[in-house]
């Protein structure tokens, strides 16, 4: 059946008084959305289904993307957008006198990730979804997201973040599924079974895990694929070993919190039952299938690809081993040559403290036996390095070292692919970090610089842009990212740019008015919005923008009328709760804001904004609302970044060091269309070996520096006692690790540049508008075709064909 206006809203009203009760006009929006939410479901339910038999029976190789994060933020509208049903349900709500926007806040934000590796992770499920490819996710449903962040005189406190009080009404639980998994044993002893030797676990508890699955719907092609989220029970057999409260809630807590801290290595022995139980899910659920299908698990890899999201699911390795060598009887060649042709990795970060590493004693102490089979992988591979005549390579790859266990010498060493994300990130990877992995398996690395969500980010959020769009160059962009570059023979048409203004004056009105109700102050649309979103992280260098910001404070209370284009900050950012110096970062940003903010004698020329509790939703508001986008890390420690994708899809003009990604924005918009500052990838590898870096040198030459940071300690700005003195600190008693004084000077003068080029709108407009057409480059469609073709080997297997998503019921 046609989906039609009339059909909807005949529907509408009756699911409506069938769930509730109610008339429309007494209706909560709880009650619209969840309505609406339901006829979204039964609309892509039997494409769902079909797609689940069609893989089981055409043998479709499929990919399996484990993470322990997915951030998929609110789900309504994008499962709208991409069934096509969009306009009719909006048109057809405003003739029920229904406002469609003010429904979609209801939604929750499915907020299971810490940032960009938990969006990445959401990207992907969207974008295979949208390409017709086999693949699903596997993750944990954690009962509270990233937790929810209050501003509280100026500091961060962290509230939990129950996402689930209302439901989710995009998941179905599938009890059939589930699985068990053994955990704590005492010993492991073997003994005699229908002729094999197997494992037999003494003491330790079983602990049930439940999927709850998520249909991931593609962009206008009838796919509809599987993210599966796990949690975790007690099994009935086992309700007895769990008679207190106590230890019921310690089940619970299992899948309870998301970990928050995504760079350090604290308060762990949960997390690592978190990943060993996801991933022993996973891939339990995957072998039932397969052989359930009548496959042989000799060729698993014909059928299955395993992706490891960062090292988090690592265990997938010896998870696979262990159910090969003790469920399935396979000798350890043949498990192992299984393994790894079916296993692949992704690196997302080259920081040293961000390596996942665990002490021997904790994975022993979890499942002794799975600490065996890493015992005996680490013995062959360290025998077959010395065979090799590589054995001075040894010590720096081998996975136990130090009575730790490294995850990325078992991800490296368990794969037969080990990529990057952004160019730059995997040159580093290869030539830096892990360069002794690739002297000795150079086939194995390669690169896939990240994407993003183009619908989302544009059709969704930036629907001003997207009419200006539509009106210029046709509406085929909507479904082929690259036709955006269509827009490129508009650069001069004067019209056109200034629609690309118009649009972006709109969305600054509409988030002015945010800020107005959710921190009170007033701030201008005129003015420029430069926008800074993204982990709090010392690296990232929010305190080199509140440097600039202190500075030019400074010059306008020296000179009231210094002629400077008024520029609104906006930040949006969490702290891990452990991270102090984070936590101490964003009190100075909320103080300087504070004193800024009300002095009446700068004349609104400068406004400082916090937004808090920063999430996708706030993203797409913010993000098209921005004209500046601030990707300022030092050179070397931003892998890849996807906000800064973000931004320039929707015409903000990037401040930039030339690291992670960056460089590609700049290799596709070209020089004059970004604004390039700070030292290099070599400059910051200099220092780093030759440690000849001194930040006092530059507090004690360099004035400008001096005034800035002795406003930290000199009570010029009020509040900050305690925490002035740390960031001064850090900047020179401990030297300024991240080179924040090294790269100030060419931060401003980057920032006068933008300051001039703001002042010519239309010049502006022109730069803004070859962002966006480059901005198709980025698209995570691309990105995992390319997954598909060069790591997983999967291939599309629904084509485009609308019409699936309208034979509803
Ligand atoms: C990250 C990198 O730091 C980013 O540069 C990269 O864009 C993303 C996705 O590849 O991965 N690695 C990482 O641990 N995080 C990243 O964002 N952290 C969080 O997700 C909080």
């Amino acid at each position: 059946m046609q989906f039609t206006k009339e059909y909807f809203i005949q529907e509408f009203k009756k699911r409506l008084n069938e769930g509730y009760a109610v008339d429309i006009k007494q209706a909560s929006n709880f009650e619209l959305y969840q309505t609406l939410a339901s006829i979204v479901r039964s609309g892509y339910n039997n494409a769902w289904h079909q797609n689940i038999k069609n893989n089981a029976r055409e043998g479709n190789k499929q990919a399996y993307y484990f993470s322990i994060e997915f951030l998929p933020g609110r789900l309504l509208q994008s499962n709208l957008l991409n069934m096509g049903w969009y306009d009719t349900v909006i048109s057809g709500l405003k003739d029920l006198d229904i406002d469609f926007y003010e429904v979609t806040e209801i939604e929750k934000d499915m907020a299971l990730g810490n940032g960009g590796l938990g969006r990445l992770a959401a990207a992907f499920m969207d974008a295979l979804a949208s390409s017709g490819l086999p693949g699903n996710g596997n993750g944990i449903r954690y009962k509270y997201g990233l937790f929810k962040q209050k501003i509280v005189d100026g500091y961060q406190v962290e509230l939990p973040n129950e996402w689930l009080n209302q439901g989710n009404s995009w998941e179905v639980r599938r009890d059939s599924k589930a699985v068990d998994i053994h955990i704590n044993a005492t010993e492991v002893s073997l003994l005699e079974k229908d002729g094999h030797l197997v494992p037999v676990y003494h003491g330790g508890k079983v602990i049930r895990a439940v999927p709850y699955d998520v249909g991931v719907v593609g962009f206008q092609n009838g796919c509809v694929n599987n993210l599966r989220l796990w949690d975790a029970e007690i099994p009935e057999s086992e309700e007895v070993n769990y008679r207190t409260l106590d230890e019921r809630r310690k089940i619970e807590d299992l899948t309870s919190i998301l970990y928050p801290d995504d760079s350090t290595s604290e308060g762990r022995r949960l997390r690592l039952l978190q990943e060993y139980f996801f991933v022993s899910a996973g891939i339990q659920s995957i072998l039932k299938h397969h052989k359930k299908a009548g496959h042989n698990l000799n060729k698993l890899a014909d059928y299955v690809a395993i992706h490891i999201n960062d090292t988090h699911p690592v265990l997938c390795i010896p998870e696979l081993m262990r159910l090969l060598l003790d469920e399935e009887h396979y000798g350890w060649d043949e498990a192992w040559e299984i393994t790894t042709q079916v296993m692949s990795y992704t690196n997302h970060t080259l920081m040293a403290e961000a390596m996942e590493k665990w002490p021997i004693h904790y994975i022993q102490e979890l499942q002794p036996r799975i600490y065996q089979i890493i015992c005996e992988i680490e013995r062959r591979y360290v025998e077959s390095l010395e065979k090799r005549g590589q054995a001075e390579l040894i010590p720096s790859t081998r996975i136990i070292a130090d009575n730790q266990i490294r995850m990325v010498s078992l991800a490296i060493i368990g794969s037969h692919s080990v990529n990057g994300v952004a160019k730059l990130h995997t040159e580093l990877m290869k030539s830096q970090v892990l360069n002794d992995f690739y002297r000795l398996f150079p086939e194995r690395f390669n690169n896939k610089t990240n994407g993003i969500t183009e619908r989302r980010w544009l059709q969704i959020a930036n629907r001003e842009l997207s009419k200006v769009l539509d009106k210029t160059i046709g509406k085929t962009w909507r479904y082929a990212a690259d036709d955006l570059e269509m827009l490129l023979k508009y650069q001069d048409d004067e019209k056109v740019l200034k629609e690309i203004n118009h649009a972006k004056y709109q969305n600054k009105v509409r988030l002015a008015e945010h800020v107005k109700k959710s921190n009170g102050l007033k701030i201008s649309p005129d003015a420029i919005f430069d926008v800074q979103i993204k982990r709090l992280h010392e690296y990232k260098r929010q305190l080199l923008n509140l440097l600039r910001i202190i500075k030019l404070y400074q010059d306008l209370k020296e000179n009231p009328n210094l002629d400077i284009q008024p520029r609104v900050f906006i930040f949006g950012a969490k702290a891990a709760p452990g991270y102090h110096e984070a936590k101490v970062i964003i009190k100075c940003i909320n103080e300087v804001g504070n004193l800024i903010n009300n002095d009446q004698t700068i004349q609104d020329k400068l406004k400082v904004v916090f937004i808090e509790d920063y999430s996708v939703s706030l993203a797409e508001l913010i993000i098209p609302a921005a004209d500046v986008s601030e990707q300022i890390s030092t050179a070397t420690k931003e892998a890849s970044g996807t906000s800064n994708m973000k931004l320039m899809l929707n015409g903000a003009l990037t401040v930039a060091t030339l690291d992670g990604a960056n460089i590609e924005i700049k290799d596709q918009v070209g020089d004059d269309n970004i604004f390039i500052f700070g030292l290099t990838k070599d400059e910051v590898t200099a220092h780093n070996q030759t440690q000849d870096y001194c930040a006092w040198d530059y507090y004690n030459n360099i004035p400008v520096i001096k005034r800035v940071l002795d406003a930290l300690i000199d009570g010029s700005i009020p509040n900050i006692q305690v925490e002035g003195r740390h960031v001064f600190d850090l900047l020179t008693r401990f030297n300024d690790q991240f080179f924040v004084l090294a790269d100030f000077e060419g931060y401003l003068a980057i920032q006068e540049q933008v300051d001039q080029a703001y002042r010519k709108p239309l010049a502006w407009a022109k730069m803004s508008l070859i962002n966006i057409a480059k901005g198709g480059h980025f698209s995570a469609d691309k990105t995992v075709q390319r997954y598909a073709k060069e790591i997983w080997h999967i291939k599309p297997v629904v084509e485009k064909d609308e019409a699936k998503y309208d034979s509803y019921q």
